[in-house]
């Protein structure tokens, strides 16, 4: 049975459909009640083990909003588990054991995704299932600088240290880590999409952590053949190099479908520094689900607008949605959206 709703897909693939699409990353997520629920009896961990629990929350906010996509319930750290690394959730991620020396590197498991991850791999049939062709499902990953940093880190972090640390002191089993992952998440891709995903988004989160000169040195290359190898899985390919207002020439060279935007560019800029031959993402900030609601459809409404300069345009968030946004102002953005072009 073909998808219902294919405006997403015609839109990364460079048509303008009837209505701009629109998604909204982290979409699925602790800002909706009926999430809270579900995670007020399970783990984290637990949920993203679980394949009908990830449909549950992957449908549900497709369930209250006029989405376009939706998004594969899981985490870019689950990965992790491919290399031999314990990640824990509380609920932010945490490293056990962080990669930090040259010993470290060679103690981790470069093998094959499909031996740790099946359980991602059933969700994305769950999910397929349960969407029942309503819209395309988003699979996704890390990019391999972001995936790296939380591995070296151990968790979340403010300045990089121990990554940049290792990038500098030890350029080569850097690289050698940076490619070892890169090839995981080749794999990983592969898998996801045998199992029915439509679309993939890479997310380099942490791309502006470097300077523009190290960035194309030693995470551009990378990211780069991962994005070379996605696009020959045959579905379209969303490359979020978050950091746009210093990186968004290197974004431009990746041979991804559509460059996601964020907020720290205004997308008419960004189009200019692409090129209006290209699909865009983005952008509203996240944080103007807290405006007053017409403050909010004003600026949701001059995002679309300025959109229309590019060969087709996804309307998305500049960066996650908050866990503090009221699902009311989530409504409204996506109806503004919709009743834009009606
Ligand atoms: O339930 C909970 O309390 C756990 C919170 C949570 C959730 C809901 C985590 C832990 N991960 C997720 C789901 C998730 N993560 C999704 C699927 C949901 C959806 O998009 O609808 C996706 C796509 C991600 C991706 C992700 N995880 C990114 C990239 C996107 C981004 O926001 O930049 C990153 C950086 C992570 C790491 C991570 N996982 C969880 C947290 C709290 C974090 C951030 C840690 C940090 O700040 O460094």
């Amino acid at each position: 049975m073909p998808l219902a709703n294919t405006s997403f897909l015609d839109a990364c693939r460079g048509q303008r459909p009837a209505r701009t699409p629109v998604w909204v990353m982290r979409q699925a997520g602790r800002y909706l009640p009926e999430y809270r629920a579900v995670r007020s009896k399970v783990s984290f961990t637990e949920l993203c083990h679980s394949p009908q629990l990830c449909a549950e929350v992957t449908l549900q906010p497709l369930d209250r909003f006029d989405l376009d996509a939706a998004i594969l319930f899981s985490d870019i750290l689950t990965v992790l588990d491919a290399l031999g690394a314990e990640v824990e959730f509380n609920p932010a991620p945490h490293v056990a054991n962080p990669v930090r020396t040259l010993s470290d590197i060679d103690g981790l498991q470069f093998g094959k995704a499909d031996d740790h991850l099946g359980y991602v791999y059933d969700a994305v049939s769950a999910c397929k299932k349960a969407l029942n062709n309503r819209v395309p499902l988003i699979g996704f990953c890390g990019a391999p600088l972001t995936t790296a940093s939380y591995l070296v880190e151990g968790g979340g972090t403010k300045d990089f240290l121990n990554t940049k640390r290792l990038m500098f002191t030890e350029p080569a089993a850097f690289g050698r880590l940076m490619e070892g992952i890169t090839t995981i998440l080749i794999d990983y891709l592969a898998g996801q999409v045998r199992q029915g995903i439509d679309a993939i988004q890479i997310f380099e989160s942490w791309a502006a952590a470097l300077t523009p000169e190290d960035y194309r040195e030693h995470a551009l290359p990378h990211l780069t053949r991962l994005v070379t190898e996605a696009k020959k899985l045959g579905v379209p390919v969303i490359a979020f190099v978050r950091g746009n207002a210093t990186l968004m020439e290197q974004a431009a060279t990746l041979p991804a479908d559509v460059l996601g935007v964020d907020w720290s560019i205004q997308l008419s800029r960004a189009i200019e520094v692409v090129g209006a031959d290209k699909v865009v993402q983005g952008n509203l900030d996240p944080i103007a689900l807290f405006a007053p609601p017409e403050v909010l459809a004003a600026k949701t409404r001059a995002v679309l607008q300025e959109g229309r300069a590019a060969k087709a345009h996804i309307f998305n968030l500049g960066h996650g949605i908050s866990r503090h946004t009221d699902p009311e102002q989530m409504k409204l953005l996506v109806d503004t959206v919709h009743e834009a072009d009606a």
